[in-house]
């Protein structure tokens, strides 16, 4: 398949203060972009062509001779992603349905989750993400981080929740201060509602 940029699904300035207009104008089309033409690039003559963003994504995972096709399918996962994981309002304690209980049975609650998730980003070294997944053979959840394109999805896992650590995501923003974008993150623009539409999906296993 020829994979596109999905447009932003709100106004650019809709994230402010939190994340300016300026940020998402770098991180959406120009970031996000290079994304999806470099993969759609490296992607030709792969044998991958006719799989689903997310099965090429895996596939090429597994492949080391894949690897920079991996990172730029790898973005595309995550930023088509990141986008709905924020909305103007969001953030806080309001987790629907059952994955409140979830959090509180398999992580301790959300202040312990808040704590971890962002010790996760704040410690991982470079670019990368961390996120809330579900370990789709333990059926827990977890906190981790990773590196560059690196998603759960990649390790056998269900990403509920991430968030762009890499310094395009938040340095126009808050420059060095790395630990304050993920607390606005949390605080102010988690889109929790599109978290719990993940969550009731189930565990996401691709076949590569
Ligand atoms: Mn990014």
């Amino acid at each position: 398949m020829t994979f596109e940029l999905p447009p932003l699904p709100y106004a650019y300035d809709a994230l402010q203060p939190f994340m300016s207009k300026e940020t998402l104008e770098f991180h959406h089309d120009k970031h996000h972009k290079a994304y999806v033409d470099k993969g759609n690039e490296l992607i030709k003559g792969t044998g991958l062509e006719s799989k689903s963003l997310e099965e090429a994504m895996v596939a090429a995972f597994k492949d080391k001779a894949k690897a920079g096709l991996f990172n730029q399918l790898g973005q595309h996962f995550n930023h088509i992603h990141f986008w709905h994981w924020m909305k103007a309002g969001g953030g806080g304690k309001k987790i629907p349905g059952t994955l409140e209980k979830k959090i509180q049975s398999d992580l301790g609650g959300f202040d312990t989750f808040r704590g971890k998730f962002i010790e996760a980003g704040v410690t991982q070294f470079g670019s990368g993400w961390c996120w809330l997944a579900l370990d789709n053979a333990s059926g827990k959840l977890e906190i981790m981080k990773t590196p560059n394109g690196e998603n759960p999805v990649a390790h056998g896992k269900t990403a509920l929740l991430g968030c762009d650590v890499w310094e395009h995501s938040y340095y126009i923003d808050y420059r060095n201060a790395r630990q304050k974008y993920l607390e606005a993150f949390l605080d102010s623009l988690v889109n929790w509602d599109y978290v719990g539409q993940l969550w009731e999906k189930g565990p996401m296993k691709i076949a590569a």
